[in-house]
C-alpha cells in the first residue's frame, strides 16, 4: 500500500508522522471517511467541501486547494490500484510542542490512505440490526461540536464502548436536552405515517452525506424529510427506521432498546432506499481511471 503524505507517497512501513504532532497528543486535526465503488470516488466533492468546513471551524489553514485534494485523493486511488474501498482524508495541526497552543505548529499533515473497508455482514442487511441508546451524551455544541469531523471522537468510542459491553453493534446517542442526536458512526432516519423524519443538524447530528443522499432518495420515491426534535418516544413508535454512514451505507433497523420496530422486519421503504442508494453507487463518482 502507498500513503500519501504532504504530496509524496510513501510505504506502508515508512507512512509516518511525529509523536509531537498534535493530532495524536491532542487529537488536533480533522478527517474524512470516504467510499470508492466501481472505479469511482462517491461523492468525493461533498467531503472535501466537509473537510474543508472542518478545518475551518478549529482555525486550521489547509496547506492545499480543494482542487488539490480532490486530485491528490484520486491520484491515491490509481497508486493503490483502488477501485472498491475505503479511503482516509486526514489532516493533523502537524509537530510542536509539548503544549496545547496549535500555533506553535507550523506544518500540519495531509494524509491519505486507500484501504480496504471492515463491512457489516449482508446478513444484517437482510435481517436488520438492534441498536440501544447509551448514557454518554452527544457533545455539546459549544463544547466540541458535532458537526466537526474531528479527529477527538472519543465522546464516539465511549457510546460505542457502551454498546458493545451491551452487547450491540450501534448506540443512539441522545444529546444535553435528551432529544436523539445520531449513533457513533451513522445519522438515523424514522418513517411514520408515510413521513420521513431525522434529526436536525442542531441535535447534535454529523452533516452526514449518505444522510443527505437519503434524503433525496427518499424524495424521488415521494416522501418528503422533517427534521423536527425527537425523543425515544419517536424512534420507538416508528414505521420503519435505518442509519445512514458512508461505512455502513444504509441499514434497516429492527429493535431499539428491545421494542420491535413495525413488524420487526426491514420496512418496505427502507428496502427501496436501500437498492437507490446501491444503484447510485454504481452509477456516480469522480473516476479514478485517467480520462
Ligand atoms: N455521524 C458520525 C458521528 C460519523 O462519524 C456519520 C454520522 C455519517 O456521515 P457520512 O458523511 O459518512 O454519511 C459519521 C461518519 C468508520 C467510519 O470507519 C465512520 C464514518 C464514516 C466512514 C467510516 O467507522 N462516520
Amino acid at each position: 500500500m502507498k500513503v500519501y503524505i504532504n504530496g509524496k507517497f510513501y510505504s506502508e512501513q515508512n507512512a509516518k508522522v511525529s509523536v509531537f504532532d498534535h493530532g495524536l497528543l491532542y487529537g488536533d486535526g480533522v478527517f474524512e471517511g470516504i467510499r470508492a465503488y466501481h472505479g469511482r470516488v462517491f461523492k468525493l466533492k461533498e467531503h472535501i467541501d466537509r473537510l474543508f468546513c472542518s478545518a475551518r471551524a478549529i482555525l486550521l489553514d489547509l496547506p492545499m486547494t480543494h482542487a488539490e485534494l480532490m486530485e491528490a485523493t484520486i491520484e491515491t486511488c490509481r497508486r493503490n490500484k483502488l477501485n472498491d474501498g475505503y479511503i482516509r482524508l486526514v489532516v493533523t495541526r502537524g509537530a510542536g510542542t509539548l503544549g496545547l497552543n496549535p500555533n506553535r505548529c507550523s506544518n500540519p499533515q495531509v494524509i491519505i490512505i486507500a484501504g480496504k473497508i471492515q463491512l457489516y455482514p449482508p446478513s444484517l442487511y437482510k435481517k436488520g440490526m438492534e441498536i440501544v441508546t447509551v448514557a454518554t451524551t452527544r457533545n455539546h455544541h459549544n463544547a466540541v461540536n458535532p458537526a466537526i469531523k474531528s479527529l477527538n471522537y472519543l465522546n464516539n468510542i465511549l457510546a460505542k464502548i457502551e454498546a458493545n459491553t451491551a452487547g450491540y453493534e450501534e448506540a443512539i446517542m441522545l444529546n444535553a436536552e435528551g432529544y436523539v442526536a445520531e449513533c457513533t458512526g451513522d445519522n438515523i432516519f424514522i418513517l411514520k405515517d408515510g413521513q420521513m423524519f431525522t434529526p436536525p443538524l442542531s441535535s447534535g447530528a454529523l452533516h452526514g452525506i449518505t444522510r443527505g443522499t437519503a434524503i433525496d432518495l427518499v424524495a424521488g420515491l415521494g416522501i418528503s424529510t422533517a427534521e423536527p426534535n425527537m425523543t425515544r418516544y419517536d424512534l420507538y413508535n416508528a414505521d420503519e427506521c435505518f442509519l445512514t454512514g458512508t461505512g455502513a451505507e444504509i441499514v434497516p433497523v429492527v429493535k431499539i432498546d428491545q421494542r420491535v420496530i413495525g413488524n420487526g422486519k426491514p420496512g418496505p421503504v427502507t428496502k427501496k432506499v436501500v437498492k437507490a442508494y446501491q444503484e447510485l453507487t454504481k452509477v456516480s463518482g469522480e473516476p479514478i481511471a485517467k480520462r
